[in-house]
This record gives C-alpha cells, sequence and structure tokens, in this order.
C-alpha cells in the first residue's frame, strides 16, 4: 500500500514506469504473418477480390454462422455500406453511449441519426426510449453491441417489426460474443463490425458486414467495389471500400489467435473482478455472462459518494501512477457536434447515458497487461480508497492551480 507522499501526483514514482493502456493492439503470430505475406506478394494480387479476403470471409462465416461476411477497409465504412444497402433513409434511432464513428458514419451519408437511451445494466439501446423516438421519418434502428453486451435483440426485432423499421445492429466491439448461444453477426437485418487494430480480432485498419440476407450482401459486394458488376457494367453509385490482401492476411493470422487473447482477457476480468470487489464505491459495469463476452473492455463505475472521489479525479490519480484508463465514450455524442444542437437528434432526454458518462471509465486490459498488474492495481486502487479525502482535496488544489499557477505553493504543503 501507498503513503500519501508516494503518489505520483505527489511527486513519488509510478507504480508502473510504462503506461498500461486500453486498446493494445494484439499481435498476430510472425512466421505465419510473413508466410501469408511472401505468398501475396509471390501471387502479385494485392486487392481487389484476391485469396486472402476470400479466405478471410469464409473463415469469418464459418464461425459466426451467418450466410454472409462482406470484407470491407473499416468498421466505419462497413456502417455507411450496410446502410446504403439496406436503403436506410431519414433518421435512424441509434445510442449516444458509443464511438462517434456510429452516428458519423450516418450523417456523413446524409441521415439523421436520433439519439434514444440506454439501459444502466447493459449500456445498450433501451426499447422503450427507441420507441419514443420513432417518427415518420424513421427507417431503421442501429443498436450497438457496447463493450460486447448483447442489445435487447428480441425487443428491438419486435419494435423493428411492428414499426416496418430496419433492425441494424454495430457490432464493432462484439467479435467473439454471442447472446443466448447465437454469435453476434446473426440479428437484426444485418450487423457492421470493426476489425480495427484495438480490437479483440483485427486487421489493422478493417471491417465486414454480417449477414443472412442474400440480396443485402449483393448489394454490399457491389458498392465496396464502386458498384461495377462486371468489366463494362456499372449497376449501383459504389465506392472503393475493399480491404486489402495485406489487412486480411493479418486479419486471418489475428484468428488463429484471438480464442488465446479472449482467454487471456477474461482471465483479466476475472482478477479485476477480485480486487474491484474489495474497493468500496468501485462497480464491475458489465459481463452478465462472461462465457458470451470477449473481456475486451474492463468497464467499471464509480459511486463517487461511496469511493470519496469522482471518476474524473480518480483518473488522474491512476494516469499519473502509469494506468492509462480511459472514459469511452464521454462526453457522448449527443455532446458532441454536430448533434448537440440539433433538435431532431435529440429529442428525447438520456438520463441514463448522461449519468453512465459522468461514472464509468476502462481499466487497460489485453495482452499487455498481466496478472501481476491488475494484482498492483487493486493495491493502487486499495491505497486511493484509503487516502482518499486528502487526495481528493490535494486534485482540487492541482487543478485550481492550473487555473491559476501563482497558487502552485499550496500543493507541495497539502503532502
Ligand atoms: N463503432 C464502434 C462502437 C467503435 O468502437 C468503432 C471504433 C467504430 C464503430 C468504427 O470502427 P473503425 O472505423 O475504427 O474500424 C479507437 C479506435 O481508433 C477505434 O477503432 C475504436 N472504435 C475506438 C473505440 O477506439 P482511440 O482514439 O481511442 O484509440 P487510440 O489511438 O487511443 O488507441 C488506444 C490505445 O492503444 C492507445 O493507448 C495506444 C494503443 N495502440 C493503438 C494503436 C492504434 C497501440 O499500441 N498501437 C496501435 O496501433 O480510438
Amino acid at each position: 500500500m501507498k503513503s500519501l507522499s508516494e503518489f505520483s501526483i505527489l511527486g513519488g514514482p509510478p507504480t508502473f514506469s510504462t503506461n498500461l493502456v486500453v486498446g493494445m493492439p494484439s499481435m498476430p503470430n510472425r512466421e505465419a504473418l510473413h508466410r501469408r505475406m511472401d505468398e501475396m506478394l509471390d501471387s502479385r494480387q494485392l486487392t481487389n477480390g484476391g485469396q486472402f479476403v476470400h479466405a478471410f470471409e469464409s473463415e469469418l462465416q464459418r464461425r459466426i454462422g451467418c450466410r454472409h461476411v462482406v470484407c470491407v477497409c473499416n468498421g466505419t465504412m462497413a456502417l455507411q455500406i450496410l446502410a446504403k444497402a439496406c436503403d436506410v433513409s431519414g433518421e435512424v434511432i441509434v445510442p449516444a453511449m458509443t464511438f462517434v464513428a456510429t452516428p458519423h458514419a450516418l450523417q456523413w451519408i446524409g441521415l439523421t441519426p436520433v439519439f434514444a437511451d440506454i439501459e444502466a445494466e447493459t449500456q445498450t439501446l433501451n426499447p422503450v426510449s427507441v420507441e419514443k423516438c420513432i417518427s415518420n421519418h424513421t427507417s431503421a434502428i442501429m443498436g450497438v453491441h457496447l463493450w460486447g453486451n448483447p442489445c435487447q435483440v428480441a425487443d428491438l426485432q419486435e419494435l423493428a417489426d411492428r414499426h416496418r423499421l430496419k433492425l441494424l445492429f454495430d457490432a464493432s466491439h462484439a467479435y467473439g460474443c454471442s447472446h443466448q448461444g447465437i454469435p453476434i453477426g446473426r440479428f437484426g437485418d444485418a450487423e457492421a463490425i470493426s476489425f480495427h487494430a484495438t480490437k479483440v480480432m483485427h486487421s489493422i485498419e478493417g471491417g465486414a458486414i454480417l449477414t443472412d440476407d442474400d440480396t443485402i450482401a449483393e448489394r454490399c459486394r457491389l458498392m465496396r467495389n464502386f458498384g461495377i458488376s462486371g468489366f463494362t457494367s456499372i449497376s449501383s453509385a459504389g465506392i472503393n471500400a475493399k480491404m486489402s490482401e495485406l489487412a486480411a492476411a493479418v486479419g486471418l493470422t489475428s484468428l488463429e489467435n484471438v480464442d488465446e487473447v479472449i482467454r487471456g482477457n477474461r482471465d483479466r476480468l476475472e482478477e479485476y473482478r477480485a480486487v474491484i470487489d474489495s474497493v468500496p464505491g468501485l462497480h464491475l459495469a458489465i459481463h452478465r455472462s462472461d462465457k458470451q463476452q470477449n473481456a475486451q473492455y474492463v468497464v467499471v463505475k464509480v459511486n463517487e459518494e461511496l469511493l470519496g472521489l469522482n471518476r474524473d479525479s480518480l483518473m488522474q490519480v491512476l494516469r499519473a501512477e502509469g494506468v492509462f484508463v480511459r472514459s469511452y465514450f464521454s462526453p457522448g455524442c449527443h455532446n458532441a457536434e454536430p448533434y448537440r444542437n440539433n433538435s431532431t437528434s435529440l429529442r428525447t432526454p438520456l438520463p441514463v447515458t448522461d449519468q453512465l458518462l459522468q461514472e464509468v471509465m476502462q481499466l487497460p486490459t489485453g495482452p499487455g497487461v498481466t496478472g501481476t498488474d491488475v494484482t498492483k492495481i487493486g493495491l493502487l486502487l486499495q491505497s486511493i480508497y484509503q487516502h482518499r479525502s486528502s487526495l481528493r482535496d490535494l486534485i482540487s488544489k492541482i487543478n485550481h492551480s492550473k487555473a491559476n499557477p501563482n497558487n502552485a505553493a499550496e500543493i507541495s504543503s497539502a503532502a
């Protein structure tokens, strides 16, 4: 346990000399990747539908069990092509507690994201709030399986059917997750996934549309390649969203060790659970059933009253110690441009979203974090709790002196 003066914000050495981060990429096996790169170079087929994209799509299809996987250059483009292929128009209901790519992808193609509130437990769309957002202009609901937590898919499907809306999912966080035994990727009309480097399984940059619908899949395939349907025929307004052979080679190689990465994440999650439960005011805020999760994000809810520090002050202390926690997705898409003053996007209150955006933070996990690291973070959290009132006063003085540099002397006297 640390004494107050040993905390790094008071000049002590940080607990970790190199930052532990959220989203450290897992590394694919180098020999396997080099073999694939040699094969790719030997074949001279570098992009435009080569063997590695086909193989990556087939392997994903086999693992997820959907009829079609259409790989594209990133998750944002997967969302856009998905919306276009499903003929979505006007308004789309989305959560505001998501990476800004979810609404931006829609906005960028002329759609209007409308923000509905989420449920406190799953942090995914609340069907009651979604229904309140439906207007004559609504054509789709886009749920986000945030942190790999499956949305309330049955309730959302019932709502979509009743109002004749498309049901789409942003499954960017959810490779390797399932809902009631069914892998994510098989719900709604179609789902979009990201294979960005920070994801549990990645192709450095990449994404895919997953669907059982033959027509949607065919339209996506055409759209990702300029709408070209033959050497001399163009059948729709497409774009260049192709995944390169190199990205697919990384993806295929990444798939070979993803189970091991997920096992590691789950081990870390259990270790975190033990330490977090021992600190008043901290609560692990995800994972209804760990077996169905990739455990890529360790999301913690901070109760200021019980902990004695608010989320942002806790983050300040932890970051100084080399624990580079994040506050995804604060301040929320509804508070970001171009949505924050848009009365169409903001037509219903978002109390649960607003509260969670102030309370949750994500702890480092993944390949760069060991069980020993988690034990150290646990001791650090206990020390923080023990010194909570002094730390709270200190942080308020530090923040005050940042705003008023002449008062810096107050901080050293606080120790
Ligand atoms: N929908 C949702 C719900 C999403 O979360 C995302 C992406 C999308 C859609 C869109 O998918 P893409 O179009 O991106 O495929 C990251 C990612 O850039 C983004 O892909 C991801 N979500 C989002 C949640 O996180 P940042 O800005 O938070 O990442 P960054 O650069 O801070 O990296 C995190 C940590 O990982 C850093 O501390 C350093 C480490 N890192 C990162 C990279 C990229 C490395 O060590 N090496 C690396 O190459 O956005």
